[in-house]
């Protein structure tokens, strides 16, 4: 599904599609869908293992509440078996990745799990055993949708407007100093300083705006305190011509004063959708660029191409030598990372690891998380989420289904149309403002007709959860140094924080 004004050029019969999904999602009221049927996707083995040296079979049973189990509330009396002769001596049950309580030594095993403190949405309940020796058994698992009636989780709190004011903004990047340069779609690049929108804008340029066209990305040096540069990514009027290019300003204050260095000049626009703007620097200094493949899904595999794809730039944009295709391809395919891709609107970096997910908004049946490497093929346009993956294609880590008669596994109760924003929370910190786990560490994702908000667990399987939901349309996310989550919606930066 595409995003920003939404099906660009295609058919007037598919924009229609889209205004009857928004409709349908309206009418749900936020609910995901009651008759999906949930996942298996959790069936492995997670994390946390401690004390013995051995992982068991699974020989302890989750025996409620069952897999895909819909609409539980309030006090919640989960329940496991152990098969015969195991040797099981305790069971420990967990919500999200978390303890519940301490572990049940005795049979029959159970736990009592108070669901009111979690968000309305999916959550993932399991269980597993220890014998006498200290041994865990294999996880058994439980992907279920909670009617908490919740928006958040308790203890936290969600400052839909902490910033309005914005005109269909569509991606944000914080300065070290704390500042957000917010790109709104119309061309104008805003500076959210001290909480506040300054009234002048940083710069403002002269850009097609059309369907997803316009000013869609930018991003921070990583030497910012030391040179202020600030890239965008914009559609350029050229004639009758329009491409998107990479701009390079240097702040003065909380302005640029300069014309502007070009970095990177993409070919001429066929239609006005798929432009991709994802900008980010990641841990190696090098630029990294999500462009979309324009409507044109062949694109995509043509490595020689820059369209449908993850570009990787020195930071004058120049082609890094040690990009994948550096050696084998000529001019912009040498800018190539990674390919396969339909329109990577939003990806990020993990703090510390490096870690990239890409996020690929789906044509007709699945947003995918896909794990960012070089040279790698997500498979795009023969292949959508896990769908027909053949031989050289990178599967995604997690997709989750369009409009709910479609969804199914593995994205269990999530349902949306559009992935937009992504971004790593902090594994450590410290004060108060620190998200508990399971949120630590992990990969914040939202869904711009979804307006939701959910966690990937990668240390736990890459289990989904749900974290909040939004007023507003999201577009682009990011951790605030003062460790709150952001979230950028069309019209305004919402704020999640704890408490
Ligand atoms: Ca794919």
């Amino acid at each position: 599904m595409h995003i920003l004004q939404d099906r660009g050029n295609e058919s007037h019969r598919a924009r229609g599609r889209e205004a009857s999904r928004v409709a349908r999602w309206a009418s749900l009221a936020g609910r995901a869908a009651a008759a999906m049927t949930a996942s298996l996707l959790l069936s492995c083995g997670g994390g946390g293992d401690g004390g013995g040296s051995g992982t068991l079979p699974q020989t302890v049973t989750l025996t409620f509440p069952a897999d895909g189990s819909d609409g539980l509330s309030g006090i919640v009396t989960l329940g496991a078996a152990t098969a015969a002769n195991a040797g099981i001596v305790a069971v420990e049950f967990q919500i999200d990745g978390t303890a519940i309580g301490a572990e049940d030594t005795s049979a029959p095993y159970a736990a009592s799990l108070d669901t009111t403190p979690f968000s309305e949405g999916q959550h993932v309940i399991r269980a597993r055993g220890r014998d006498a020796a200290g041994n865990r058994s294999a996880w058994s698992s439980a992907v279920v949708r909670l009617a908490t009636g919740r928006s958040e989780p308790a203890g936290f709190t969600r400052n839909d407007n902490w910033v309005g004011g914005l005109a269909n903004a569509a991606a944000f990047a914080l300065a070290p100093d704390g500042r957000i340069f917010v790109a709104e779609q119309g061309g104008n690049l805003r500076v959210v300083k001290n909480g506040a929108l300054l009234g002048s804008p940083f710069v403002s340029l002269n850009v097609d705006a059309a369907d997803e066209r316009g000013l869609v990305g930018v991003a921070v040096h990583p030497n910012f305190v030391v040179n202020h540069f600030v890239y965008v990514y914009y559609t350029r009027v050229n004639g009758n011509a329009r491409n998107n290019r990479i701009v390079r300003y240097v702040a003065t204050g909380d302005v640029a004063t300069d014309p502007g260095t070009l970095i990177l000049e993409l070919p001429d626009l066929a239609g006005s959708n798929h432009n991709g703007g994802g900008m980010r620097f990641g841990p190696d200094g090098k630029l990294y660029v999500g462009v979309g493949d324009n409507g044109n899904g062949a694109l995509a595999q043509d490595r020689g191409h820059p369209f449908g794809k993850i570009l990787r730039l020195n930071d004058d944009g120049g082609a890094p030598g040690d990009n994948p295709f550096a050696a084998t391809q000529t001019g912009q395919g040498r800018l190539v990372w990674a390919y396969g891709l339909r329109n990577p609107f939003t990806f990020a970096f993990q703090p510390g690891t490096g870690r990239m997910h890409i996020n690929d908004v789906g044509e007709e049946t699945w947003e995918e998380i896909d794990l960012g490497a070089a040279g790698a093929n997500y498979g795009w346009p023969a292949s959508e989420g896990f769908d027909r993956v053949g031989a050289g294609v990178t599967a995604p880590l997690f997709a989750y289904g369009h409009a709910p008669a479609t969804g199914r596994a593995p994205g269990g109760f999530f349902s949306g149309e559009a992935i937009a924003g992504g971004t790593f929370y902090p594994a450590s910190g410290t004060g108060p403002g620190l998200f508990p786990a399971p949120w630590r560490g992990n990969y914040f994702f939202a869904d711009f007709i979804g307006r939701f908000v959910g966690v990937l667990d990668i240390g736990n399987g890459n289990a989904a959860y749900t974290f909040c939901t939004l007023a507003g349309l999201p577009v682009d996310l990011l951790v605030g140094n003062d460790a709150a989550l952001y979230v950028l919606t069309r019209g305004a930066i919402a704020r999640i924080s704890r408490p």
